[in-house]
């Protein structure tokens, strides 16, 4: 899963960046903002591949990873028109962690007169679906220029219809992640990556002097639908240097129980609707990513495009299942080994393993 961390510049994009990764890039206040994004990937702790690892002994065992893409900021000020290529570096990223500042800083204020949290996440949220509106009709545009000139596909046709529907929806001021569009022309238009139609991880920046300050602002923002949550930032790059055992000391004062890793694993999966299936043998434990509600063709697909292709059967069982019985052979006596199926719906914490032909 790649996720980016976006935002207005110096809301503390990189400090989060750093805790995440464990990494010490610059967070100077006065430094220029970066041009280039900081990129790390961080594991996805899960207890259930220790513990398979541990049962099947394999030579390989890996766990399923989120990639971090710490962009500069962007949107800085209306009409701020970035780098072009970075804007579509963004936009491959699967969701957007958006940071904003809730830490008082009297010259980022005057540097950024951005106003509080909320306020910062209208302005992104703005310059996102204008950014948006403008691809669209650049596009709507040439659509229209080439009918002029007599090309007219059924596939154009539906780009075209579904464009309109998107400008639309822009211009009542609603983001593309709201506009159920028909799944073919969803199809016709996935290629632009809209910035709106991305799913929001929503991290208000505080200070840990007042870690409560913005529940009102949070409240509102989840009322309203959003996934937000307040983390530290600061906090949490002091945290990551620390080892082990300090670190946990830290958190219970702090009344957290998880690593700011396994928080923002949790909050993405949920947010983007993810789940974990497993591959066992003696090669290779390994975990992978899911959208949830996906079929087990698709799941084959994530391991290798041939097992998607030459489908024939999931042979399935679940996690719970091998832990509680111990062996494949104890499941397949009592019956808890299943074969299923193309259309089988693949749940979270399922073993698979995918017999195919090609
Ligand atoms: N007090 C406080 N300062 C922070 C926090 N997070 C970041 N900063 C400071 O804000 C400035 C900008 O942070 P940085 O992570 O570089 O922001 P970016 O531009 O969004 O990547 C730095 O001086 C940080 O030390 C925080 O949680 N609390
Ligand atoms: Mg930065």
């Amino acid at each position: 899963m790649k996720l980016a961390l976006i935002g207005l510049p110096k809301s503390g994009k990189t400090t989060v960046f750093n805790a995440l990764t464990r990494s010490e890039h610059s967070t100077d206040k006065y430094a220029q903002t970066a041009t280039e994004a900081n990129i790390g990937v961080v594991q996805v702790a899960d207890e259930r591949i220790t513990r398979l690892s541990e049962l099947y002994k394999p030579k390989k065992t890996i766990y399923a990873t989120i990639e971090y893409h710490d962009y500069p900021g962007i949107f800085a000020r209306e009409g701020d028109t970035a780098d072009n290529a970075m804007l579509s570096e963004i936009k491959s990223a699967e969701a957007f962690a958006v940071v904003l500042r809730g830490f008082a800083d009297e010259e980022l204020d005057s540097l950024y007169s951005c106003g509080d949290p909320l306020a910062q996440l209208k302005h992104l949220e703005e310059e996102m679906m204008l950014n948006d509106l403008i691809v669209a009709e650049k596009r709507l545009e040439k659509i229209e220029l080439g009918y002029k000139r007599g090309i007219r596909t059924p596939a154009i046709s539906c780009e075209d219809k579904a464009l309109h529907e998107i400008c639309a929806q822009l211009q009542n001021n609603l983001p593309l992640r709201d506009l159920q569009l028909h799944p073919d022309e969803e199809k016709a238009v996935r290629g632009f990556q809209f910035f709106s139609a991305k799913p929001l991880l929503i991290l208000i920046n505080c200070s840990e002097d007042n870690p409560k300050e913005w529940d009102e602002a949070l409240k509102n923002l989840n009322d309203r639908g959003y996934k937000a949550y307040s983390i530290a930032g600061k906090f949490e790059e002091e945290l990551s240097k620390l080892d082990t055992e300090e670190a946990e000391m830290f958190m219970a004062d702090m009344g957290m129980t998880e690593s700011i890793r396994d928080r923002l694993t949790h909050w993405s999966y949920q947010l983007i609707g993810y789940l974990s299936f497993f591959t066992v043998g003696a090669d290779e434990v390994r975990a992978w990513t899911l959208e949830g509600g996906a079929n087990a063709v698709a799941a084959a697909g994530k391991i290798h495009s041939d097992l998607a292709r030459g489908f024939i059967r999931a042979e399935c069982f679940k996690y719970d299942d091998i832990m509680a019985h111990g062996s494949e052979k104890v499941l397949k006596e009592k019956g808890l080994f299943r074969l299923e199926g193309k259309e089988y719906i693949v749940k979270d914490g399922d073993i698979i393993s995918i017999r195919f032909n090609v």
